[in-house]
């Protein structure tokens, strides 16, 4: 009787045996904690900078985070899959001189002007280049998420280079039925309406919209242009836009674009492999080109009310504040104070 009690035993301790040699293999410990992968490292209360290249907003960035400990960034690197490593690697090198090829993440306190209360946000600088469009919606929309996000701050470079080549008639009206859409201004207006269209599109989406500032930066140029003059201009060029593209469904007036910039100036072989996942999640749920262009249509015409409306930032959900500055002559003060009005409201 013992001996079958002692066989029956040794037959037990080894199915143990077998099973934490299974459980080893498997990944032990680390194969139970999944759930918490399932959160990106970026999942937190953000402010992003973003906005045209050159504008200033690695300057702005430095000039308002602490920049991660790059022990932090070790520890995110380490939560993270291989693909998301390579795309970020180098960020540390990043310097206000050099054109961003990067997002730059750090942390800002806030509000800025009653240390005693402050509170850490994720700040993010987000490089100008349209090619990395469906990266930056990947990070807002699912890594971020937009309930998340406490406010888009929009770096503009105000001198007059960028906003007075050829000349920008604010009287020039849409349905001219000319395929470009924005013919009167200079490459970078063009560039930055296009954007917005397309972020903005994303944004007011969430209830009650997401608050902008645009930051009209570099006030201190001699040429800098008045920041009414910025908004208004971008009106009409965001006017222009929408109705370029309900009067001309079937034709192809610019707004892939933000997605055949995607190839514009980069070599095409490895963008195509390394972007080609996110721009599924970057168009929208899945649907084609045309059914994405379909949707902001429909998107554009309810924030003009009909197609005989014309679009201003009044007519959006969140605020859209246009305040001048200067990054290097530290004249920032009412953006810090448009930062600290964000966390105390909400
Ligand atoms: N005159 C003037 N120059 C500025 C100001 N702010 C930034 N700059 C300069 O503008 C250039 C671009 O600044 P960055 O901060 O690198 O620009 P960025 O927006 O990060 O550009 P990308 O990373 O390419 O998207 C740098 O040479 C800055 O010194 C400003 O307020 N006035
Ligand atoms: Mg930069």
């Amino acid at each position: 009787m013992d001996k079958v009690l002692l066989i029956l035993l040794s037959i037990l301790i080894g199915f143990i045996l077998l099973l934490i040699q299974f459980f080893l293999q498997s990944g032990g410990l680390n194969a139970i904690k999944f759930s918490s992968k399932n959160k990106s490292p970026y999942y937190k209360p953000s402010f992003i900078i973003c906005g045209p290249n050159n504008s200033g907003k690695t300057a702005l960035f430095y000039r308002l985070a602490t920049a991660e400990s790059s022990e932090q960034q070790q520890q995110q690197e380490d939560d993270e899959g291989e693909e998301e490593q390579d795309q970020k690697k180098g960020r540390a090198k990043i310097t206000t001189t050099v054109s961003s090829i990067e997002p730059n993440f750090g942390t800002v306190t806030l509000p800025i002007t009653t240390p005693s209360i402050s509170k850490p946000f994720q700040l993010v600088d987000y490089p100008g280049h349209l090619k990395y469009w469906n990266l930056f919606t990947k990070l807002i929309k699912n890594d971020i998420t937009l309930s998340n996000i406490k406010g888009i701050v929009v770096v503009i470079d105000s001198s007059s280079a960028n906003w007075t080549k050829g000349s920008t008639n604010a009287n020039t009206k849409s349905g001219s039925g000319s395929t470009s859409a924005t013919s009167s201004a200079g490459a970078e207006v063009e560039k930055l309406t296009k954007f917005l269209y397309n972020l903005l599109a994303i944004t007011e989406r969430k209830q009650n919209g997401i608050d902008f500032l645009f930051a009209v930066n570099k006030s201190d140029l001699f040429d800098s242009v008045p920041t009414h003059k910025i908004r208004s201009t971008l009106e009409v060029e965001i006017d222009k836009l929408i109705h370029n593209e309900i009067n001309n469904v079937d034709k192809t007036s610019g707004i892939d674009a933000i997605g055949e910039d995607v190839d514009e100036g980069a070599n095409d072989g490895s963008n195509g492999g390394e972007y080609g996942s996110g721009s599924g999640s970057g168009a929208g749920s899945g649907a084609g080109a045309g059914g994405y262009r379909e949707n902001m249509r429909e998107f554009w015409l309810s924030i003009i009310g009909s197609s005989e409306g014309q679009f201003t930032f009044d007519k959006l959900e969140g605020n859209m504040d246009f305040l001048s500055g200067s990054v290097l002559k530290n004249k920032i003060d009412k953006w810090e104070s448009w930062f600290d009005e964000k966390v105390v409201n909400s």
